[in-house]
């Protein structure tokens, strides 16, 4: 059919099994040679294709309220409402969104990013629904992975408690972006071998009915077998215990056994967890066959063969250069521990994990308890390594305040994709961490210009005793300079001047280096001599080179790609507040707004964060003209 025409999944209703397994076939289809060419989410959306259809065809949204966690795995849903169209310009500048997104559609109804928000959610759309005497379904989506969170657990405690009307979609591919990890993991494989659920407790039953109850020995004896039997066979005993009647393992491709357990589900009062098991990039061969990660994320690949189609000649990533520095740390220093919640291959800790497996922990998705356990292990007088993406690192805000910067503990951070990220858009920016690292006691925040720094700063990081400390890196690759052979240590607190002039000073550091300099050569051309340094240190300044160019009343441009609220040119203003100084201060960065998916060019276009608007507002500092372009 021609999918376009898919506007209102209300049409799902009408279909039989067979015509629901051509649509499959057919979305699929579509979404292995749209993401050829876009990038995306392709190895969860192949994974629900059937569920997906099933949930639509099943309930009534958007009064029924789908709720997908994570939100990476809504493709299928999109198109289901009516954006089939939209596929070229998925994640792309104005596009469509790569995660759910209201704004885009009624069918929309949480929006996300992050794992493991939708129980929570759905418990609060299901008390609301109760307060306002409606009756519609709420339906979380959750993945395996997402389980793992500590969110999620607190929601199915909370669930289990009220007993509110609730049917949880457990999507079990036993993958997280690597293969899932931890106990909770173990136990649903535990679940999907144990058979199906329903006739496994229905024959326990049975047979438990021929075994007196009450009286005697033999019975007390069979009552504590019946116990103990249960937990052996019964598959969902777990959620069970939660307060959830458990459905399941249902086979996620397969129309019939989805139908049939949805059906009852929705007739069942209380919470129910539906546990269903899907194959991650189910129907394209080469991404079910890679054993590392089905194609959690991917750019544009050739369909045939499905080689990754990479610019050529690209220099190491920037986390590659991370995790290749901690190999050679932990070759000098046993003490290190490097800690990931979840993502050993976006951190690309792959090598090190083979190299090192019992010094690399990935705990799941869990970003609190990483952090606290990085804490724990300083203690203890180990040198833990936190490697974290800048989104990831919010939810931890509590356990640095109060367990790391507190206690004032030697954890360091390697604070990935920091800055704009691009196609993931406004729930993975990473550009609060400054704002939200800056203002803790004990802490130091360094960013490098380029990758040899970065060595240092990961080595430096390591061996600094006196505290916390985080080295912040960008998404993507480095700039492919030369890199020493051997690590040494940055003095904490230094900055380094890249650029000599006597008119004005940029300060700026990582990635908004380059169009400094490159503003500073137009100027110098033009007969304006723009110093331009490098103020690797975020946190704590370099207070000679502050002191002595304020002292001189130097005009300063700061330049960051990072919030303005709170961030580094806040640290400078403050800086001359108290010391009293009367220099004349601008500030570049980004407004206070989410900045939503694109091209990080395009995107740092949008905000005026550019060459040219440098030039602008040194010209400004110099004149003391108004001139300033709004920003947007
Ligand atoms: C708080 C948080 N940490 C890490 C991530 C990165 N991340 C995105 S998807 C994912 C794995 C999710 O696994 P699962 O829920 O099983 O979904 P699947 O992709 O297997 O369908 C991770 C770790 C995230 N989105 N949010």
């Amino acid at each position: 059919m021609d999918l376009t025409k898919m506007k209102n999944p209300q049409f799902l209703k009408e279909l039989n099994t067979e015509e629901l397994e051509v649509l499959a076939a057919e979305i699929r289809q579509f979404l292995i040679e749209k993401l050829s060419v876009t990038g995306g989410h392709l190895g969860a959306n192949l994974g629900v294709v059937e569920l997906t259809l099933a949930l639509h065809k099943q309930f009534n949204s958007p009064e029924d309220k789908l709720i997908f966690d994570v939100g990476h795995q809504s493709y299928i849903h999109k198109m289901l409402t009516g954006r089939t169209d939209q596929f070229d310009t998925l994640r792309k500048y104005k596009g469509l969104c790569g995660f759910p997104k209201m704004n885009e559609s009624e069918h929309d109804v949480w929006e996300t990013g992050h794992s493991s928000t939708s129980l929570s959610a759905a418990m609060g759309m299901a008390i609301a629904r109760d307060m306002k005497n409606e009756k519609h379904a709420v339906v979380p989506i959750i993945g395996d992975g997402a389980l793992t969170g500590g969110m999620a657990l607190e929601a199915l405690n909370h669930i289990g408690h009220e007993k509110k009307n609730l049917t949880v979609i457990l999507n079990d591919n036993e993958m997280s972006i690597a293969g899932n990890v931890g106990a909770l993991h173990n136990a649903l494989g535990r679940m999907r071998s144990a058979g199906k659920y329903n006739r496994v407790k229905d024959e326990l039953e049975l047979l438990l009915k021929r075994i007196p109850a009450v009286g005697g020995k033999i019975a007390q004896t069979a009552e504590r077998v019946k116990d103990s039997m249960k937990y052996f066979m019964v598959p969902g005993m777990l959620f069970e215990e939660f307060g959830f009647t458990y459905f399941g393992p249902v086979d996620g491709h397969d129309f019939k056994d989805l139908e049939e357990n949805i059906a009852y589900a929705k007739k069942t009062d209380g919470p129910v967890l539906v546990h269903v098991i899907t194959q991650k990039g189910k129907g394209y061969m080469p991404a079910e066959s890679d054993k590392k990660d089905k194609w959690h994320g991917v750019g544009p690949y050739k369909i045939d063969s499905g080689e990754k189609i990479k610019p050529a000649n690209a220099a190491p990533a920037w986390s590659q250069v991370v995790s290749d520095t901690l190999e050679k740390v932990a070759e000098k220093d046993n003490r290190l521990a490097v800690i990931t919640p979840a993502m050993i291959l976006g951190s690309k800790l792959d090598k090190f994990q083979e190299r090192y497996p019992d010094r690399l922990f990935d705990v799941g998705i869990a970003e609190q308890h990483a952090t606290t356990l990085s804490a724990g292990l300083a203690t203890q007088g180990m040198k833990p390594f936190l490697a974290i993406y800048s989104t990831f690192l919010q939810r931890a805000y509590d356990q640095l305040v109060h367990d790391v910067c507190r206690q004032n503990l030697n954890v360091a951070f390697g604070i990935d994709r920091a800055g704009l990220v691009g196609a993931d858009g406004e729930t993975h920016q990473g550009v609060f961490d400054i704002a939200f690292l800056r203002h803790l006691p004990n802490m130091v925040v360094m960013m490098p210009k380029d990758e040899n720094e970065c060595q240092h700063m990961v080595n430096t990081a390591i061996e600094y005793n006196n505290g916390p400390i985080a080295v912040r890196f960008p998404r993507g690759n480095g700039l492919g300079v030369a890199m020493d052979q051997n690590l040494s240590t940055i003095p904490i607190g230094s900055w380094d001047v890249l650029q000599k002039g006597t008119d004005a000073v940029i300060l700026t550091f990582g990635t908004t280096i380059e169009m400094s300099l490159a503003a500073s050569a137009v100027l110098a051309k033009q007969g304006i001599h723009v110093e331009v340094i490098n103020a690797r240190f975020i946190k704590p300044l370099d207070e000679d080179i502050l002191h002595e160019r304020m002292q001189h009343d130097i005009p300063i441009l700061t330049v960051e790609e990072a919030v303005l609220k709170g961030g580094f040119g806040s640290a400078i203003l403050e800086f001359a507040e108290e010391h009293n100084y009367h220099s004349p201060i601008r500030r570049m960065g980004i407004p206070d707004r989410y900045i939503e998916h694109g091209d990080v060019d395009q995107l740092l276009e949008e905000i005026h964060l550019t060459k040219e608007q440098i030039m602008i507002e040194i010209n400004g500092l110099l004149t003391g003209g108004n001139e300033k372009q709004k920003r947007a």
